[in-house]
């Protein structure tokens, strides 16, 4: 980030990337052209914000115009974050799904058998999260709606069969399908030099199949074509303790803590906590209970996170992991 950009900002920019619609992420580039500090350092991305607001404009004018064939899909987000699950034929996708979620995909030992998304939700302690199982990506198979529902994910496991010697290819398939739409998996979510047509998505290579002897020289094949630079886990899906370390891995990299709220005088609730991002405050909090409490509000108590029991902290205040709190408006 070139110049100063405030924590406002940045949040509008998040807000952007994760734009389920052409209409939401006007709404957003409005919002980042407002808070985006205007003076000389600043110029290039003014502009681009107004190129790539006049572009999106234009989409939604066509797509009024003539709505798209073909199918789209939406699935509103649900608990602590989206992840969606892609990779080349047989990879592991389904098994994924079925391993950690709720969800029943069809699994089977040849290609193409999942068609259309499907959406589970995998459960980690007390936090839900929203997997999406995907139809495979190929040299000759692309569906079109793959690309938004890869730029808006909050993270994107890419699965890579561990097993078979052409995972590394099928896998630089996946990744150069959708780096020539503009979608780059990477280690960090965001925008490319702040171009706002290129977006980049948190991934984790996801290694099935991984007790194979073979694992090892398929990877350092798959490195060498360098096309991917993210972290990795391997699993085999047969060891439930695999299974069970892979479940630990994506809730983290969803990078959010838990907290959870009382109201004034009501006992505590520890049954369903909120999760925000690593570094919220207490008036991110209170948006995200109700947006009116964010401006009533005047001060917190907090237990948790080595304060005093119940001590009173302002809205700047940075919560940490199981903190529990009690808001308090005018
Ligand atoms: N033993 C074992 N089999 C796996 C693992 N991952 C996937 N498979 C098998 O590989 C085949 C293809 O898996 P599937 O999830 O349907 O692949 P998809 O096409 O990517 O959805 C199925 O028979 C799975 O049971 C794993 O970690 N261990
Ligand atoms: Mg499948």
């Amino acid at each position: 980030m070139p110049a100063n950009l405030t924590p406002q900002y940045q949040k509008a920019e998040e807000e952007y990337r994760r734009a389920e619609s052409a209409q939401e992420q006007i709404q957003c580039l409005e919002k980042m052209l407002v808070l985006l500090p205007k003076h000389k350092h600043t110029e290039k991305m003014q502009a681009d914000l107004k190129t790539r607001l006049k572009e999106t404009r234009a989409e939604l004018a066509a797509e009024k115009a003539a709505p798209k064939k073909g199918k789209s899909y939406r699935f509103p987000r649900q608990g602590a974050g989206q992840v969606v699950i892609i990779g080349g034929p047989n990879a592991g996708k389904s098994r994924l799904l079925a391993a950690l979620s709720n969800a029943q995909p069809e699994v089977a030992p040849y290609p193409y058998t999942t068609r259309e998304p499907l959406p589970g939700m995998m459960t980690w302690e007390d936090v839900a999260v929203q997997l999406i199982d995907t139809p495979p990506i190929s040299d000759s198979l692309f569906e079109p709606y793959l690309p938004n529902l890869v730029r808006s994910a909050d993270a994107v496991l890419l699965c890579f069969d561990g097993s078979s010697d052409d995972a590394p290819d099928h896998t630089a398939t996946v990744v150069e399908q959708l780096t020539s739409r503009k979608t780059r998996l990477a280690r960090e979510s965001g925008f490319v030099d702040d171009q706002f047509s290129v977006v980049q998505v948190k991934t984790l290579l996801v290694v099935t199949r991984a007790d194979d002897g073979g694992v090892h020289d398929r990877l350092a094949f798959f490195d060498e074509m360098a096309v991917l630079d993210c972290d990795r886990q391997l699993v085999e899906f047969d060891r439930a303790d695999s299974t069970a370390e892979l479940c630990n891995r994506v809730y983290r990299l969803l990078n959010v803590i838990r907290l959870y709220t009382r109201a004034p005088g009501k006992p505590a609730d520890y049954s369903s906590p909120y999760t925000l991002p690593v570094g919220s405050t207490v008036e991110d909090l209170a948006a995200k209970v109700h947006h009116d409490l964010a401006d009533s509000l005047k001060y917190a108590k907090v237990w948790g996170s080595g304060l005093h029991d119940g001590q009173s902290v302002g809205r700047e205040h940075v919560l940490a992991d199981r903190d529990m709190v009690e808001l308090h408006g005018a």
